[in-house]
Protein backbone atom coordinates (compact mmCIF):
# COMPACT_ATOMS: atom_id res chain seq x y z
CA UNK A 1 0.00 0.00 0.00
CA UNK A 2 1.23 3.65 -0.83
CA UNK A 3 2.06 5.65 2.71
CA UNK A 4 1.06 9.39 1.54
CA UNK A 5 3.84 11.82 3.51
CA UNK A 6 4.13 15.37 3.48
CA UNK A 7 6.31 17.62 1.55
CA UNK A 8 9.99 16.98 2.16
CA UNK A 9 10.12 20.46 3.78
CA UNK A 10 6.98 20.25 5.70
CA UNK A 11 8.47 17.13 6.81
CA UNK A 12 11.76 18.58 7.75
CA UNK A 13 10.23 21.38 9.58
CA UNK A 14 8.37 18.43 11.80
CA UNK A 15 10.83 16.56 12.52
CA UNK A 16 13.45 19.60 13.38
CA UNK A 17 10.74 20.83 15.79
CA UNK A 18 10.72 17.43 17.26
CA UNK A 19 14.47 17.51 17.32
CA UNK A 20 14.64 20.75 19.06
CA UNK A 21 16.69 22.42 16.30
CA UNK A 22 15.81 26.17 16.07
CA UNK A 23 17.49 29.31 14.42
CA UNK A 24 17.68 28.22 10.89
CA UNK A 25 16.53 31.49 8.73
CA UNK A 26 13.05 31.36 7.47
CA UNK A 27 14.22 33.19 3.85
CA UNK A 28 17.54 35.21 3.13
CA UNK A 29 19.87 32.37 3.82
CA UNK A 30 21.74 29.45 2.22
CA UNK A 31 18.95 27.13 0.11
CA UNK A 32 19.56 23.18 0.75
CA UNK A 33 17.58 21.08 -2.00
CA UNK A 34 15.61 17.92 -1.46
CA UNK A 35 17.06 14.99 -3.59
CA UNK A 36 13.53 13.70 -3.45
CA UNK A 37 11.59 16.56 -5.64
CA UNK A 38 14.43 18.86 -5.92
CA UNK A 39 12.36 21.63 -3.85
CA UNK A 40 14.24 23.71 -1.09
CA UNK A 41 14.33 22.19 1.89
CA UNK A 42 15.42 24.48 3.71
CA UNK A 43 17.33 27.07 4.09
CA UNK A 44 21.13 27.31 6.29
CA UNK A 45 23.57 30.49 7.11
CA UNK A 46 27.23 30.33 6.23
CA UNK A 47 29.94 31.17 8.66
CA UNK A 48 32.04 34.04 7.17
CA UNK A 49 35.78 34.00 7.80
CA UNK A 50 35.11 35.75 10.98
CA UNK A 51 32.93 33.04 12.51
CA UNK A 52 34.93 30.59 11.13
CA UNK A 53 38.44 32.04 12.60
CA UNK A 54 36.30 32.72 15.88
CA UNK A 55 34.89 28.77 15.86
CA UNK A 56 38.88 27.35 15.52
CA UNK A 57 40.33 29.88 18.44
CA UNK A 58 37.58 28.72 20.75
CA UNK A 59 38.60 25.23 19.36
CA UNK A 60 42.14 25.90 20.08
CA UNK A 61 41.46 27.06 23.86
CA UNK A 62 38.61 24.18 24.27
CA UNK A 63 42.11 22.03 23.67
CA UNK A 64 44.12 23.65 26.18
CA UNK A 65 41.40 21.84 28.80
CA UNK A 66 40.26 18.99 27.19
CA UNK A 67 43.21 17.52 27.03
CA UNK A 68 44.00 17.66 30.90
CA UNK A 69 40.35 15.46 31.16
CA UNK A 70 40.82 11.93 32.01
CA UNK A 71 40.54 9.81 28.89
CA UNK A 72 37.77 7.55 30.55
CA UNK A 73 35.76 10.75 31.64
CA UNK A 74 36.23 12.36 28.18
CA UNK A 75 34.55 8.75 27.07
CA UNK A 76 31.61 9.70 29.61
CA UNK A 77 30.81 12.53 26.89
CA UNK A 78 30.40 10.21 24.42
CA UNK A 79 28.75 7.22 26.18
CA UNK A 80 26.31 10.15 26.78
CA UNK A 81 26.30 11.23 23.04
CA UNK A 82 25.60 7.96 22.00
CA UNK A 83 22.35 7.82 24.47
CA UNK A 84 21.25 10.99 22.99
CA UNK A 85 21.65 9.50 19.28
CA UNK A 86 19.34 6.58 20.49
CA UNK A 87 16.79 8.62 21.39
CA UNK A 88 16.98 10.71 18.37
CA UNK A 89 17.59 7.54 16.01
CA UNK A 90 13.91 8.08 13.84
CA UNK A 91 14.14 11.62 13.91
CA UNK A 92 17.86 12.19 12.70
CA UNK A 93 17.65 9.22 10.17
CA UNK A 94 14.28 10.70 9.17
CA UNK A 95 16.63 14.02 7.71
CA UNK A 96 19.00 11.78 6.52
CA UNK A 97 16.72 10.56 4.26
CA UNK A 98 14.96 13.67 3.19
CA UNK A 99 18.53 15.20 3.11
CA UNK A 100 20.46 12.60 1.62
CA UNK A 101 17.70 10.56 -0.22
CA UNK A 102 18.32 7.13 1.56
CA UNK A 103 15.83 4.84 2.11
CA UNK A 104 14.66 4.49 6.15
CA UNK A 105 16.29 1.29 6.86
CA UNK A 106 19.70 2.79 5.24
CA UNK A 107 19.07 6.09 6.93
CA UNK A 108 18.64 4.53 10.40
CA UNK A 109 21.70 2.03 9.42
CA UNK A 110 23.42 5.17 8.84
CA UNK A 111 22.55 6.37 12.59
CA UNK A 112 22.78 2.89 14.46
CA UNK A 113 26.53 3.54 13.01
CA UNK A 114 27.04 6.66 14.74
CA UNK A 115 25.32 4.95 17.64
CA UNK A 116 27.97 1.47 17.38
CA UNK A 117 31.18 4.21 16.94
CA UNK A 118 30.56 5.63 20.39
CA UNK A 119 30.28 2.41 21.92
CA UNK A 120 33.83 1.55 20.50
CA UNK A 121 35.00 5.16 21.45
CA UNK A 122 33.62 4.65 25.27
CA UNK A 123 35.63 1.36 25.19
CA UNK A 124 38.49 2.63 23.88
CA UNK A 125 38.66 5.64 26.58
CA UNK A 126 39.66 3.14 28.82
CA UNK A 127 42.28 1.92 26.28
CA UNK A 128 44.45 4.32 24.78
CA UNK A 129 47.42 1.84 25.79
CA UNK A 130 50.87 2.61 25.43
CA UNK A 131 54.25 1.00 25.39
CA UNK A 132 57.03 0.11 28.24
CA UNK A 133 59.95 -0.80 26.09
CA UNK A 134 62.90 -2.68 27.33
CA UNK A 135 65.60 -0.50 27.51
CA UNK A 136 69.33 -1.31 26.36
CA UNK A 137 71.12 0.66 29.92
CA UNK A 138 71.19 -0.44 32.89
CA UNK A 139 68.61 1.39 35.54
CA UNK A 140 66.62 2.72 32.74
CA UNK A 141 62.44 2.69 31.75
CA UNK A 142 61.25 3.62 28.30
CA UNK A 143 57.84 3.78 27.58
CA UNK A 144 55.31 5.28 24.79
CA UNK A 145 52.51 7.43 25.45
CA UNK A 146 50.04 8.97 23.66
CA UNK A 147 48.29 12.46 24.78
CA UNK A 148 45.91 14.32 22.77
CA UNK A 149 46.97 16.10 19.47
CA UNK A 150 44.71 18.66 18.95
CA UNK A 151 42.03 20.31 17.42
CA UNK A 152 40.22 18.00 14.72
CA UNK A 153 38.70 19.48 10.73
CA UNK A 154 36.43 16.85 9.51
CA UNK A 155 35.29 17.34 6.12
CA UNK A 156 32.13 15.03 5.73
CA UNK A 157 30.86 14.27 2.23
CA UNK A 158 26.57 14.26 1.00
CA UNK A 159 26.65 10.80 1.08
CA UNK A 160 27.28 9.47 4.32
CA UNK A 161 26.10 13.03 5.94
CA UNK A 162 26.21 12.69 9.37
CA UNK A 163 28.43 8.52 10.23
CA UNK A 164 31.72 10.39 9.22
CA UNK A 165 31.49 12.50 11.25
CA UNK A 166 30.80 10.64 14.39
CA UNK A 167 33.97 7.73 12.69
CA UNK A 168 36.04 11.32 13.77
CA UNK A 169 33.88 13.02 16.12
CA UNK A 170 33.65 9.71 18.60
CA UNK A 171 37.54 8.66 18.41
CA UNK A 172 38.68 12.46 18.27
CA UNK A 173 37.11 13.39 21.50
CA UNK A 174 38.28 10.26 23.59
CA UNK A 175 41.55 11.32 22.71
CA UNK A 176 41.17 14.79 24.04
CA UNK A 177 41.01 16.46 20.88
CA UNK A 178 37.85 19.42 19.98
CA UNK A 179 36.82 18.59 16.44
CA UNK A 180 35.12 21.64 13.79
CA UNK A 181 32.82 19.92 11.37
CA UNK A 182 32.49 21.01 7.75
CA UNK A 183 29.61 19.28 6.45
CA UNK A 184 28.96 18.76 2.64
CA UNK A 185 27.06 22.20 1.34
CA UNK A 186 24.81 19.85 0.06
CA UNK A 187 23.80 18.48 3.28
CA UNK A 188 24.16 20.96 6.50
CA UNK A 189 20.74 20.22 7.99
CA UNK A 190 21.86 17.01 9.26
CA UNK A 191 25.22 18.36 10.62
CA UNK A 192 23.34 21.12 12.50
CA UNK A 193 20.66 18.71 13.53
CA UNK A 194 23.57 16.24 14.61
CA UNK A 195 25.29 19.41 16.77
CA UNK A 196 21.61 19.79 18.19
CA UNK A 197 21.97 16.38 19.68
CA UNK A 198 25.62 16.95 20.62
CA UNK A 199 24.63 19.86 22.61
CA UNK A 200 21.96 18.04 24.31
CA UNK A 201 24.66 15.77 25.87
CA UNK A 202 27.22 18.62 26.43
CA UNK A 203 24.33 19.75 28.88
CA UNK A 204 24.55 16.48 30.45
CA UNK A 205 27.85 16.47 30.95
CA UNK A 206 28.07 19.61 32.63
CA UNK A 207 31.91 20.77 32.51
CA UNK A 208 33.08 20.22 28.87
CA UNK A 209 34.96 23.52 27.84
CA UNK A 210 33.10 26.10 25.31
CA UNK A 211 34.04 25.86 21.69
CA UNK A 212 34.87 21.84 22.01
CA UNK A 213 32.40 21.11 19.27
CA UNK A 214 31.28 22.96 16.38
CA UNK A 215 29.94 23.04 12.62
CA UNK A 216 31.43 25.38 10.16
CA UNK A 217 28.53 25.58 7.19
CA UNK A 218 29.87 27.12 3.99
CA UNK A 219 31.32 26.36 0.46
CA UNK A 220 34.76 25.85 -0.91
CA UNK A 221 36.08 28.70 0.61
CA UNK A 222 35.01 28.09 4.35
CA UNK A 223 36.86 24.23 4.00
CA UNK A 224 40.16 25.80 2.60
CA UNK A 225 40.26 28.60 5.39
CA UNK A 226 40.15 26.01 7.62
CA UNK A 227 42.20 23.58 5.88
CA UNK A 228 44.78 26.34 5.51
CA UNK A 229 44.20 27.30 9.45
CA UNK A 230 47.63 25.62 11.58
CA UNK A 231 45.90 25.31 14.68
CA UNK A 232 43.77 22.43 12.74
CA UNK A 233 46.36 19.49 13.99
CA UNK A 234 44.36 16.97 12.41
CA UNK A 235 42.40 17.13 9.05
CA UNK A 236 40.26 14.34 8.34
CA UNK A 237 38.71 15.00 5.03
CA UNK A 238 36.16 12.30 2.81
CA UNK A 239 34.90 12.91 -0.65
CA UNK A 240 36.55 12.68 -4.22
CA UNK A 241 39.95 12.32 -5.15
CA UNK A 242 40.28 15.80 -6.32
CA UNK A 243 39.20 17.29 -3.27
CA UNK A 244 41.81 14.87 -1.55
CA UNK A 245 44.52 16.24 -4.23
CA UNK A 246 43.96 20.10 -3.29
CA UNK A 247 43.54 19.71 0.88
CA UNK A 248 46.73 17.13 0.99
CA UNK A 249 49.53 19.53 -0.21
CA UNK A 250 47.87 22.38 2.32
CA UNK A 251 48.14 20.22 5.08
CA UNK A 252 51.33 18.69 4.30
CA UNK A 253 53.05 22.17 3.53
CA UNK A 254 51.83 23.02 6.97
CA UNK A 255 53.18 19.89 8.23
CA UNK A 256 49.63 19.15 9.44
CA UNK A 257 48.15 15.43 9.66
CA UNK A 258 45.55 14.61 7.46
CA UNK A 259 43.45 11.27 7.00
CA UNK A 260 42.50 11.11 3.41
CA UNK A 261 39.02 8.89 2.14
CA UNK A 262 38.69 9.37 -0.67
CA UNK A 263 37.05 7.82 -4.34
CA UNK A 264 36.69 4.00 -4.70
CA UNK A 265 36.05 2.02 -7.94
CA UNK A 266 35.02 -1.25 -5.75
CA UNK A 267 35.15 -4.63 -7.58
CA UNK A 268 33.45 -8.36 -6.68
CA UNK A 269 34.87 -11.72 -8.38
CA UNK A 270 32.65 -14.67 -9.03
CA UNK A 271 34.18 -17.58 -9.15
CA UNK A 272 33.43 -20.99 -10.76
CA UNK A 273 32.23 -22.26 -7.10
CA UNK A 274 30.47 -19.08 -5.59
CA UNK A 275 27.01 -19.14 -4.48
CA UNK A 276 25.42 -17.58 -7.00
CA UNK A 277 22.05 -17.18 -5.20
CA UNK A 278 24.31 -15.39 -1.98
CA UNK A 279 26.62 -13.41 -4.78
CA UNK A 280 23.35 -11.78 -6.57
CA UNK A 281 21.95 -10.81 -3.17
CA UNK A 282 25.07 -9.06 -2.08
CA UNK A 283 25.59 -7.40 -6.08
CA UNK A 284 22.31 -6.04 -5.99
CA UNK A 285 22.85 -4.55 -2.34
CA UNK A 286 26.56 -3.62 -3.06
CA UNK A 287 25.91 -1.81 -6.66
CA UNK A 288 21.96 -0.51 -6.28
CA UNK A 289 22.11 -0.01 -2.47
CA UNK A 290 22.41 3.88 -1.88
CA UNK A 291 21.33 4.69 -5.29
CA UNK A 292 25.28 3.41 -6.06
CA UNK A 293 26.74 6.66 -4.19
CA UNK A 294 28.03 5.24 -1.58
CA UNK A 295 32.60 4.94 -1.77
CA UNK A 296 32.50 1.71 -1.04
CA UNK A 297 29.29 0.82 -3.69
CA UNK A 298 30.10 -1.84 -5.99
CA UNK A 299 31.10 -0.75 -9.71
CA UNK A 300 32.94 -4.01 -11.47
CA UNK A 301 31.66 -7.46 -11.72
CA UNK A 302 34.81 -9.81 -12.79
CA UNK A 303 32.64 -12.97 -13.81
CA UNK A 304 34.09 -16.24 -14.64
CA UNK A 305 34.16 -16.83 -18.50
CA UNK A 306 31.59 -19.56 -17.70
CA UNK A 307 29.25 -17.83 -15.61
CA UNK A 308 29.28 -14.30 -16.75
CA UNK A 309 26.24 -14.46 -18.24
CA UNK A 310 23.95 -16.32 -16.07
CA UNK A 311 25.08 -13.87 -13.08
CA UNK A 312 24.38 -11.15 -15.45
CA UNK A 313 21.15 -12.32 -16.60
CA UNK A 314 20.20 -12.41 -12.60
CA UNK A 315 21.63 -9.18 -12.06
CA UNK A 316 19.68 -7.34 -14.77
CA UNK A 317 16.25 -8.80 -13.66
CA UNK A 318 17.10 -7.73 -10.18
CA UNK A 319 17.87 -4.07 -11.36
CA UNK A 320 14.49 -3.99 -13.42
CA UNK A 321 12.29 -5.58 -10.46
CA UNK A 322 13.90 -2.96 -7.46
CA UNK A 323 11.41 -0.56 -6.40
CA UNK A 324 12.54 2.77 -7.06
CA UNK A 325 10.62 5.69 -5.59
CA UNK A 326 9.98 8.12 -2.90
CA UNK A 327 12.84 6.89 0.03
CA UNK A 328 10.07 7.62 2.81
CA UNK A 329 7.97 4.38 1.24
CA UNK A 330 8.63 1.20 3.06
CA UNK A 331 9.48 -1.20 0.02
CA UNK A 332 10.93 1.54 -1.75
CA UNK A 333 14.98 -0.05 -2.10
CA UNK A 334 16.13 2.33 -3.94
CA UNK A 335 15.42 6.48 -3.67
CA UNK A 336 17.08 9.27 -6.17
CA UNK A 337 20.96 10.47 -7.23
CA UNK A 338 21.25 13.69 -4.82
CA UNK A 339 21.01 15.83 -8.08
CA UNK A 340 21.01 16.62 -11.59
CA UNK A 341 24.63 16.66 -11.27
CA UNK A 342 24.66 13.19 -10.29
CA UNK A 343 22.93 12.21 -13.05
CA UNK A 344 24.47 13.94 -16.06
CA UNK A 345 27.78 11.84 -14.65
CA UNK A 346 25.45 8.61 -14.60
CA UNK A 347 24.47 9.48 -18.23
CA UNK A 348 28.14 9.81 -19.14
CA UNK A 349 29.38 6.58 -17.92
CA UNK A 350 26.56 4.60 -19.62
CA UNK A 351 27.66 6.61 -22.59
CA UNK A 352 31.25 5.81 -22.06
CA UNK A 353 30.72 2.15 -21.37
CA UNK A 354 28.75 1.62 -24.88
CA UNK A 355 31.88 3.77 -26.67
CA UNK A 356 33.91 1.28 -25.11
CA UNK A 357 31.89 -1.42 -26.37
CA UNK A 358 29.66 -2.19 -23.70
CA UNK A 359 25.89 -3.56 -23.65
CA UNK A 360 24.02 -1.41 -21.23
CA UNK A 361 20.70 -2.35 -19.82
CA UNK A 362 18.44 -0.05 -17.71
CA UNK A 363 19.84 3.40 -16.58
CA UNK A 364 16.12 4.53 -17.44
CA UNK A 365 15.26 8.07 -15.83
CA UNK A 366 12.17 7.17 -13.22
CA UNK A 367 8.83 9.20 -12.43
CA UNK A 368 9.73 12.39 -14.32
CA UNK A 369 5.87 13.57 -14.07
CA UNK A 370 5.72 13.49 -10.81
CA UNK A 371 9.52 15.13 -10.02
CA UNK A 372 10.52 16.53 -12.52
CA UNK A 373 13.15 18.11 -10.64
CA UNK A 374 14.64 14.85 -9.10
CA UNK A 375 16.32 12.12 -10.48
CA UNK A 376 15.29 8.95 -10.07
CA UNK A 377 16.96 6.28 -12.31
CA UNK A 378 16.58 2.26 -12.89
CA UNK A 379 19.93 1.09 -12.16
CA UNK A 380 21.94 0.06 -14.86
CA UNK A 381 24.27 -2.81 -16.23
CA UNK A 382 27.06 -2.73 -18.47
CA UNK A 383 28.48 -5.65 -20.25
CA UNK A 384 31.78 -5.97 -21.42
CA UNK A 385 34.22 -7.66 -23.75
CA UNK A 386 36.79 -6.90 -21.82
CA UNK A 387 38.17 -3.97 -18.96
CA UNK A 388 37.42 -0.51 -20.47
CA UNK A 389 38.60 2.94 -20.41
CA UNK A 390 35.01 4.16 -18.23
CA UNK A 391 36.32 1.31 -15.58
CA UNK A 392 39.44 3.38 -14.50
CA UNK A 393 37.10 5.80 -13.09
CA UNK A 394 34.20 6.57 -9.95
CA UNK A 395 30.79 7.34 -11.47
CA UNK A 396 28.96 7.63 -8.06
CA UNK A 397 25.49 6.28 -9.49
CA UNK A 398 23.95 2.98 -10.29
CA UNK A 399 25.84 1.99 -12.64
CA UNK A 400 27.68 -1.81 -12.51
CA UNK A 401 30.05 -3.01 -15.60
CA UNK A 402 30.72 -6.48 -15.79
CA UNK A 403 33.85 -8.21 -17.62
CA UNK A 404 34.56 -11.64 -17.91
CA UNK A 405 37.86 -13.72 -16.40
CA UNK A 406 39.70 -17.03 -17.62
CA UNK A 407 42.17 -17.64 -14.65
CA UNK A 408 41.46 -16.68 -10.99
CA UNK A 409 45.05 -14.65 -11.63
CA UNK A 410 44.29 -12.19 -14.17
CA UNK A 411 40.37 -11.72 -12.24
CA UNK A 412 42.78 -10.51 -9.18
CA UNK A 413 45.20 -8.27 -11.50
CA UNK A 414 41.68 -7.03 -13.31
CA UNK A 415 40.28 -6.18 -9.44
CA UNK A 416 43.76 -4.60 -9.45
CA UNK A 417 44.38 -2.59 -12.16
CA UNK A 418 42.68 0.55 -11.12
CA UNK A 419 43.75 3.69 -9.84
CA UNK A 420 41.70 3.42 -6.83
CA UNK A 421 41.54 1.39 -3.57
CA UNK A 422 38.95 1.17 -0.97
CA UNK A 423 37.39 -2.14 -1.21
CA UNK A 424 36.88 -5.52 -2.84
CA UNK A 425 35.91 -8.85 -2.25
CA UNK A 426 35.44 -12.44 -3.70
CA UNK A 427 32.07 -14.81 -4.07
CA UNK A 428 34.57 -18.28 -3.91
CA UNK A 429 34.13 -21.30 -2.02
CA UNK A 430 37.30 -22.61 -2.74
CA UNK A 431 39.32 -21.86 0.34
CA UNK A 432 42.58 -21.47 -2.42
CA UNK A 433 41.06 -18.52 -4.05
CA UNK A 434 40.16 -16.86 -0.44
CA UNK A 435 43.11 -16.90 0.74
CA UNK A 436 45.32 -15.87 -2.33
CA UNK A 437 42.66 -12.99 -2.53
CA UNK A 438 43.39 -12.09 0.85
CA UNK A 439 47.00 -12.65 0.45
CA UNK A 440 49.94 -9.77 0.21
CA UNK A 441 49.91 -11.22 -3.81
CA UNK A 442 46.23 -10.24 -3.91
CA UNK A 443 43.63 -7.46 -3.37
CA UNK A 444 45.40 -4.33 -3.13
CA UNK A 445 42.36 -2.29 -1.25
CA UNK A 446 42.01 -1.41 2.12
CA UNK A 447 39.16 -3.55 2.55
CA UNK A 448 39.43 -7.12 0.88
CA UNK A 449 35.77 -9.46 1.57
CA UNK A 450 34.88 -13.20 0.89
CA UNK A 451 31.74 -14.24 0.35
CA UNK A 452 30.50 -10.50 1.01
CA UNK A 453 30.02 -7.55 -1.06
CA UNK A 454 32.34 -4.89 -0.44
CA UNK A 455 30.05 -1.91 0.85
CA UNK A 456 28.33 -1.81 4.34
CA UNK A 457 31.60 -2.03 6.40
CA UNK A 458 31.24 -2.80 10.37
CA UNK A 459 32.84 0.10 12.52
CA UNK A 460 35.03 -2.22 14.19
CA UNK A 461 37.67 -2.47 11.26
CA UNK A 462 40.07 0.33 10.09
CA UNK A 463 38.25 1.89 7.09
CA UNK A 464 39.72 3.35 4.08
CA UNK A 465 42.24 2.60 1.17
CA UNK A 466 45.01 2.63 -0.75
CA UNK A 467 46.62 4.71 -4.05
CA UNK A 468 43.79 7.78 -5.22
CA UNK A 469 41.77 6.21 -1.95
CA UNK A 470 44.02 8.22 -0.21
CA UNK A 471 45.36 5.91 2.35
CA UNK A 472 43.90 7.38 5.59
CA UNK A 473 42.08 4.92 8.21
CA UNK A 474 38.96 5.96 10.22
CA UNK A 475 36.93 4.25 12.37
CA UNK A 476 37.77 1.05 14.34
CA UNK A 477 40.96 -0.75 14.99
CA UNK A 478 44.08 1.23 15.76
CA UNK A 479 42.94 4.26 13.45
CA UNK A 480 42.36 5.80 17.08
CA UNK A 481 46.31 6.31 17.16
CA UNK A 482 46.26 9.85 14.48
CA UNK A 483 44.26 10.90 16.76
CA UNK A 484 47.31 11.31 19.15
CA UNK A 485 50.77 12.31 19.08
CA UNK A 486 53.20 9.46 20.77
CA UNK A 487 55.65 10.60 22.84
CA UNK A 488 58.74 8.22 23.68
CA UNK A 489 60.07 8.41 27.14
CA UNK A 490 63.33 7.15 28.66
CA UNK A 491 63.60 7.53 32.61
CA UNK A 492 67.11 7.56 34.47
CA UNK A 493 66.69 5.81 38.00
CA UNK A 494 70.12 4.80 38.61
CA UNK A 495 72.97 6.80 39.41
CA UNK A 496 74.88 6.83 36.14
CA UNK A 497 75.18 7.88 32.83
CA UNK A 498 75.34 5.30 30.43
CA UNK A 499 75.27 6.13 26.70
CA UNK A 500 73.21 4.69 24.54
CA UNK A 501 75.03 2.29 21.46
CA UNK A 502 77.98 2.12 23.80
CA UNK A 503 79.16 5.46 23.32
CA UNK A 504 81.97 6.78 25.17
CA UNK A 505 82.00 11.04 26.29
CA UNK A 506 83.44 11.02 29.63
CA UNK A 507 85.47 14.20 30.49
C1 LIG B 1 31.26 6.22 2.58
O1 LIG B 1 30.56 5.90 1.59
O2 LIG B 1 31.89 7.31 2.58
O3 LIG B 1 31.10 0.57 4.36
C2 LIG B 1 31.31 5.45 3.83
C3 LIG B 1 30.12 1.28 4.11
C4 LIG B 1 29.68 2.26 5.16
C5 LIG B 1 30.50 3.50 5.11
C6 LIG B 1 30.62 4.12 3.76
N1 LIG B 1 29.79 1.65 6.45
O4 LIG B 1 29.49 1.19 3.06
Amino acid sequence: MTQSFPSPAAHARAVLAELGVSGLPADGGIAVRCPLDGAILTQVAYDDARAIDAKVSAASKAFRAWRTVPAPRRGELVRLLGEELRAAKNELAALVTLEAGKIASEAAGEVQEMIDICDFAVGLSRQLYGLTIASERPGHAMRETWHPLGPVLVISAFNFPVAVWAWNAALALVCGNPVIWKPSEKTPLTAVATQAILERALARFGDAPEGLCSVVLGGRDAGERLVRDPALALVSATGSTRMGQAVAPIVAARFGRSILELGGNNAMIVAPSADLSLAVRAIVFSAAGTAGQRCTSLRRLIVHESLVDKVADAVEGAFSRLPVGDPRQAGVLLGPLHDKAAYDAFVAAMDQARADGGTVSGGERLLIDEHPEAYYVRPALARLPAPSAGMQRETFAPLLHVVPYRDFDEAVAIQNDVPQGLSSCVMTQDIREAEAFLAASGSDCGIANVNIGPSGAEIGGAFGGEKETGGGRESGSDSWKQYMRRQTATVNYSGALPLAQGVKFDL
